[in-house]
């Protein structure tokens, strides 16, 4: 870890430049998720390093989504195992929803290490891609699910994504939830719901919206929700923050 001391006013966001560096060290990270990073630092900082109304309102409709949902599948890559594990498997729990390794970038037994680091933080279970269940509409080693997990879901939560996934899966008719501090991201712009924060702010909001969920009107909830509204807010919060 580096040494910068706790007083400075960017400690949290420098703390994680560690986390996310130590993810690649460990092998759970790709090295293209440093940049990924740093997009999302940029954008974190744009929206003031806070959990924002638009956020909130995106967060309480997800819950929605997921507690509504008949087979939720929540998936991980290598920036948001390394950043939120504990989070993710609290999700996990609390949807009672299993969680599925998918990676963008191939490196060989990347994947498994995934797998293994959650199981560490105490997963129960980690499903892994197979050869057996392929996406449609999708070339990458994405395409690449488990017949019991991403296949067969019918909404997938998908932080920190690439956006040709999302579209894949919107195709094949499922509901996508994501995490993304871009609101111009192809996968904001795609998802159903997309909850514009930093994952690791983000994921603890959302268990603990989902474990207290109480609202009657649900379904209600998920169809008055509007995805581009949401974003739009986001926008103009970026842009009001630019103009001082
Ligand atoms: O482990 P892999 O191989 O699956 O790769 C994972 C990454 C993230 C590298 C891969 O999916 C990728 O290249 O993603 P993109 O296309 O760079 O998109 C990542 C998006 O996540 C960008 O829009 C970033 O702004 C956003 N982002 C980055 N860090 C965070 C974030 N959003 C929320 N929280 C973050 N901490």
């Amino acid at each position: 870890m580096s040494d910068v001391p706790k007083t400075h006013p960017r400690y949290l966001s420098l703390t994680l430049r560690d986390t996310i560096v130590a993810g690649v060290e460990q092998g759970i990270t790709s090295i293209h998720g440093l940049i990924a990073h740093g997009r999302g630092e940029a954008f974190d900082y744009l929206i003031g390093e806070t959990t924002q109304p638009f956020a909130i309102q995106a967060i309480h409709a997800a819950a929605a989504m997921l507690r509504l949902a008949e087979h939720p599948v929540i998936s991980v890559n290598g920036n948001v195992a390394a950043l939120a594990p504990e989070a993710l498997i609290q999700l996990g729990q609390v949807l009672n929803a299993p969680l599925e390794v998918n990676i963008f970038h191939t490196e060989t037994g990347r994947e498994q290490r995934i797998r293994e680091h959650l199981l560490k933080h105490s997963a129960p279970d980690v499903l892994m891609p197979t050869t057996d269940a392929q996406l449609s509409y999708i070339d990458s080693n994405r395409k690449f699910v488990h017949p019991e997990g991403i296949f067969k879901a019918d909404v997938v939560f998908v932080p920190l994504e690439d956006g040709d996934r999302c579209e894949a899966l919107r195709k094949m008719g499922k509901a996508v939830v994501t995490v993304d501090l871009n609101p111009m991201s192809r996968t904001a712009q795609q998802a159903s719901i997309t909850i514009v924060d930093n994952v690791v702010r983000a994921l603890p909001l959302l268990c603990k919206e989902i474990r207290n969920f109480s609202d009657p009107t649900a379904e209600d909830t998920v169809a008055r929700y509007s995805n581009k509204a949401v974003l739009k807010q986001a926008l103009e919060h970026i842009s009001r923050c630019g103009n001082g």
